[in-house]
């Protein structure tokens, strides 16, 4: 096994930048160019803790001031041996460092390499693998204790105790295959047909999550709509804090949605600017409108936005009504910096939650983000951590519930046991992919390439 260095922190100028090493020569590499401060090797010194020192240059100059962590395997993320070193994060030194340990035979680590070790080392299981992937992209507080749920085992915990009970499963069936003549007797069919049953609905349950982790992962669908010149790109702007959409005083400035991630009251929306509606003037504009009252019916929430500064129009009654059709909708009495026009009286009577916000001024943006924090309070998972996110994950469990199904029907009718046997090993494949139990190569080189280096 060779042995594999990466810088693990970002690029660019930061205070600190970590560079990581693994393999069998980890030590003996950081050994040669690591001198502690107090004299002696790293590896003489306690492991696990860290030891400060001056990382040299091939040439014996002194490159950096650092912070070493040797970690013995196999007690180390990947199990192999490991050492850290906390350099200063400036690029120059950390590539210098770099290239003085590749000089010693290290060689550069590829995207996950570090996280594919620790996997072949049986350190963490699949799930726990991709849960890394996912803390490291969590873009909400929220997504980010699943996936550190996740890293604990808590998908895994749950599959690998069907995954058991199946196992145990087919050796009473395989018997019962082995030696006809004992048959297996209906009490003990019943029994296995209960357990069975309940892996299934645990699987169940895990499938159901699923929506939520996309919501935790993709974000909510959000759709901004309203009459053209209302300010639904302007607010879309306010949102994000930039100016991602043209703004302008012509009614259709518009046309194509557009669509930016962003959190609103601790929920990810996938928030969508859209065409104003109208009866259209251009052909380009008649498409924006249908696309705009597509992505209202898709949307989970619906933000209408109506022009305060004028009175109510035909058009803003057309927005209304694909609000109301939305499963949540807050309406957004917008431009509240001008003097009111607007009637809001039919308004509130259809869409109760209603807030007057201003996008020049920002007035009423705070509290949007608290209403909408309380509205999507139940979207975000409750059990977090058994929360599948992941659609790889979702495919394998989908595949073992399918095949666990058609078990419990081949058990309730009666089938022979081979029957039965060959569902329930098909399940098992299923559970044993989900967590990494049974390896495919094809899928390990897919699942870590999705990495970053030096992870
Ligand atoms: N005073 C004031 N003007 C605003 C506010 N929000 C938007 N405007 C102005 O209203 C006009 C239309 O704003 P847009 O954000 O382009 O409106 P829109 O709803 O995206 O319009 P279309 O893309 O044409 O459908 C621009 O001149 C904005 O500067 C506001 O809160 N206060
Ligand atoms: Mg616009």
């Amino acid at each position: 096994m060779s042995t594999i260095a990466a810088i693990a922190t970002g690029s660019g100028r930061t205070a600190l930048g970590i560079i990581r090493l693994s393999g069998p020569e980890a030590l003996s590499a950081a050994e040669a160019l690591f001198r502690p401060r107090g004299g002696g090797k790293l590896g003489e010194k306690p492991p696990r803790t860290m030891v400060l020192g001056s990382l040299l240059d091939t040439d014996g100059t002194q490159l950096d001031q650092v912070l070493a962590v040797y970690c013995p395997g196999p007690r180390s993320f990947t199990g192999e041996d490991t050492v850290e070193l906390n350099c200063h994060g400036s690029p120059a030194v950390l590539s210098a460092a770099l290239r003085a340990f590749f000089s010693l035979g290290v060689r550069q680590a590829g995207p996950g390499e570090f996280t594919r070790r620790a996997f072949l080392n049986r350190r963490l299981d699949l799930v726990q693998a991709e849960a890394i992937v996912d803390l490291v992209d969590a873009e909400t507080a929220v997504a980010a204790k699943n996936a550190a749920a996740q890293l604990e085992g808590a998908v895994s915990r749950k599959t690998g105790k069907i995954y058991e009970d199946l196992l145990g499963l087919l050796a009473w069936f395989q018997a019962a295959v082995d030696y006809p003549e004992e048959g297996v007797d209906p009490l003990e069919r019943e029994e296995i047909a209960s357990r069975l049953r309940s892996g299934r609905q645990e699987l169940d349950r895990l499938l159901g999550s699923f929506r939520r982790g996309q919501v935790l992962k993709e974000g909510l669908r959000c759709a901004l709509l309203g009459k053209p010149n209302a300010g639904k790109s302007s607010l879309l702007n306010a949102l994000l804090g930039w100016d991602r959409a043209i703004v302008t005083p012509q009614a259709g400035t518009t046309r194509d949605t557009l669509e930016e991630k962003l959190v609103l009251g601790g929920t990810l929306l996938r928030l969508t600017d859209t065409a104003g509606l109208r009866d259209a003037v251009s052909d380009a504009e008649k498409q924006g409108v249908e696309r705009a009252l597509a992505e209202a019916e898709r949307a989970e929430l619906v933000l209408a936005v109506f022009d305060g500064s004028r009175p109510l129009e035909p058009e803003d009654r057309q927005v209304l009504a694909a609000a109301q059709a939305a499963p949540k909708a807050i309406a957004l009495i917008n431009k509240c910096d001008l003097p009111r026009a607007l009637e809001e009286k039919e308004i509130r009577a259809a869409l109760p939650r209603a807030l007057r916000v201003s996008a020049r001024t920002g007035e009423g943006l705070e509290e949007l983000e608290a209403l909408a924090g309380e509205l999507l309070a139940g979207e975000q998972p409750r059990d977090l951590g058994e929360v599948l996110t992941n659609a790889r994950q979702y495919e394998a469990v989908l595949r073992a519930r399918e095949a666990l199904d058609r078990a419990v029907s081949a058990l309730e009718a009666d089938m022979t046991p081979d029957a039965v046997l060959t569902d329930a090993e098909e399940a098992l494949a299923a559970l044993g992919e989900l967590d990494g139990r049974t390896l495919r190569e094809d899928l390990v080189e897919a699942i870590f390439s999705r990495f970053c280096v030096g992870k």
